[in-house]
């Protein structure tokens, strides 16, 4: 991990419907990479957005009596309101009906029509008269069935330009070779390859004129650009790409030194992996570094989607539980890369036994031995006076090591694991050394100090590891222990020996133990759809 600066994207989500747990799920993991690196000293460029055109998002609005725009500002509002709530830290928001953005989609459009990598063909589908749309085989199914409004759908044609992906197959395989990092989990390149690439690929159909919502192709205006060229290429154009300020661009993508990092869910693997490559080669450009393909949360084992209509909004839990209990959750409980599930069962039993016993519980006993055996002041630290704090400071230091090799490599849920394990450890240190029987007998007193200056040390370090998920816990911990959050350096989790002399200050429960007879059946009238 040598790379000077990081440039690091969620998808752009489609404002058709309000954004449910799943998009929270891979825009938090992407904030705490975010606030990862920045927490050690590196730049890093954080963009999230909107992807806002397309059939669907015309076709809602029209059934909300609303002109697409409108339909979009209002959806894309609360998207703003969800990522303040969740207190994401994102640098820039793209919508791709910006100015910045449409005028650059239509030059890269010109630019591969002009290069012959785009030619005007037929698009044949499955078309529905009543709903003027087409639909692939799979949205079809085997029935031949409009997945709208359910009546029969006939193979149409339409006249459509086309993206030539033979052109670009040979080196795209190159490039995944030369870059075995590319895709997380690594088993995405051999599915890309052996489900989409081997069987032939087909040339990607990059225009429409069955609806009008899109950006208009310059050259032949009766046609709009079709979703994945317009959308992919949001994470240049919001850099300034082809335009007359290109200084973020040459600095978050074309400069070798920073590392480029989309993540994504598993739903639109294919469209990242393969296509965007192309683009990106096609143009002239650097490809992306690392794409980290996240699992799907499920419900009820189906899939959680806005058009299935059983989503999770998280906006009412984080209003009831707080930003850390719903974060701490989402990056914890499902490990990234693989399927998980949102069930309110867990998601009281993680908030319980994680942040309030086992984080909360640890402070509160702690600052409270400080106060009452101290005057409390936490005192120097005294050396490893035995095995024991001795086994403490080794799993601090192996965990902080632990800890970056993991999300270094974005391997979150590890390595938040790696941070309660100092926890852990401390609460167990807590039952071996027994302050309470050392605080009734004088002679122990320089080792009542050990114990009282490690366990606000695994503390601290824990609080430190952890700030990039528990984005208001850490600050109120490091103020418990008397630090100034503002002023507290990450540098001093190598260092077991910092803390004495300063003035804790019991303050409320970081995290308050929930009542699962209570939230369990909050949670799920939330998920009957009651907000
Ligand atoms: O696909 N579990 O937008 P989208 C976890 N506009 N994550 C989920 C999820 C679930 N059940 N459902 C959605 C689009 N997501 C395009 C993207 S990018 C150039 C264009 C997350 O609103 C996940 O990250 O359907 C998934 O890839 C993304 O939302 C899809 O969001």
């Amino acid at each position: 991990m040598d790379k000077k600066r990081f440039y690091i994207t969620t998808p752009i989500y489609y404002p058709s419907a309000k954004l449910h747990i799943g998009h929270a799920y891979c825009t938090t993991l992407t904030d705490i990479f975010a606030r990862y690196k920045r927490l050690r000293g590196f730049e890093c460029y954080f963009l999230t957005g909107a992807d806002e055109h397309g059939q669907k998002i015309e076709k809602n609005a029209a059934a909300a009596g609303k002109s697409p725009q409108q339909f979009v500002d209002e959806i894309v509002e609360g998207f703003h309101k969800l990522w303040k709530l969740l207190d994401i830290s994102n640098d820039d928001f793209i919508r791709t009906t910006q100015d910045r953005h449409v005028k650059v989609v239509q030059d890269i459009f010109s630019k591969m029509l002009a290069k012959g990598d785009i030619y005007l063909g037929k698009y044949k589908g499955w078309y529905c008269t009543p709903c003027e749309s087409f639909w692939t085989d799979t949205q079809v199914g085997p029935d031949h069935i409009c997945p709208d409004c359910g009546r029969p759908v006939q193979v149409a044609e339409e006249e459509a330009y086309f993206f030539k992906t033979q052109k670009y197959v040979d080196s795209l395989l190159k490039f995944y070779e030369e870059n075995p990092k590319f895709l997380t989990p690594e088993s995405r390149k051999n599915e890309m390859i052996n489900t989409f690439i081997k069987p032939g690929l087909d040339d990607l159909c990059v225009s429409r004129t069955s609806f009008s919502w899109g950006i208009p192709i310059r050259e032949n205006e009766k046609h709009v650009i079709y979703v994945w060229l317009d959308a992919l290429t949001n994470y240049i154009t919001a850099l300034g790409y082809d335009s007359e300020h290109p200084e973020l661009f040459n600095k978050f993508w074309q400069d070798p030194e920073c590392e480029t990092i989309h993540i994504l869910g598993a739903d639109i693997t294919r469209f990242h992996a393969i296509y965007w490559p192309m683009f990106l080669e096609s143009l002239g450009l650097r490809k992306p570094d690392r794409e980290l393909i996240h699992g799907l949360l499920m419900m009820r084992n189906s899939k959680m989607s806005k058009s299935k209509g059983n989503v999770v909004d998280p906006y009412p839990l984080v209003e009831r539980f707080g930003v850390d209990a719903v974060r701490y959750y989402l990056a914890r409980e499902v490990t990234f890369g693989q399927d998980g599930s949102f069930t309110p069962e867990q998601f009281v039993e993680r908030s319980n036994t994680d942040l309030a016993n086992a984080l909360g519980n640890l402070l509160n006993r702690t600052v409270s031995m400080i106060n009452k055996y101290f005057g409390g002041v936490i005192p120097a630290y005294q050396g490893r006076l035995n095995s024991v704090d001795g086994e403490l400071e080794s799993v601090i230091q192996t965990s902080v090591k632990q800890y970056e090799n993991l999300l270094d490599d974005l391997k979150i849920t590890e390595a938040i694991t790696a941070a309660m394990d100092i926890v852990n450890r401390a609460n167990k240190y807590i039952d071996e050394t027994t302050p309470w029987v050392l605080a009734k007998d004088p002679e122990k007193e320089k080792e009542l100090a050990s114990v009282m200056n490690h366990l606000a040390t695994a503390l601290f370090t824990a609080g430190m590891l952890l700030k990039p998920v528990l984005v208001t816990a850490s600050d109120k911990l490091f103020a418990q222990l008397g630090l100034n959050p503002e002023e507290v350096s990450y540098e001093k989790v190598y260092d077991v020996t910092f803390l004495g002399g300063q003035t804790v200050n019991k303050g409320e429960q970081l995290s308050p133990r929930l009542d699962a007879t209570i939230e369990v059946p909050f949670i799920q009238y939330l998920m009957a759809g009651n907000q």
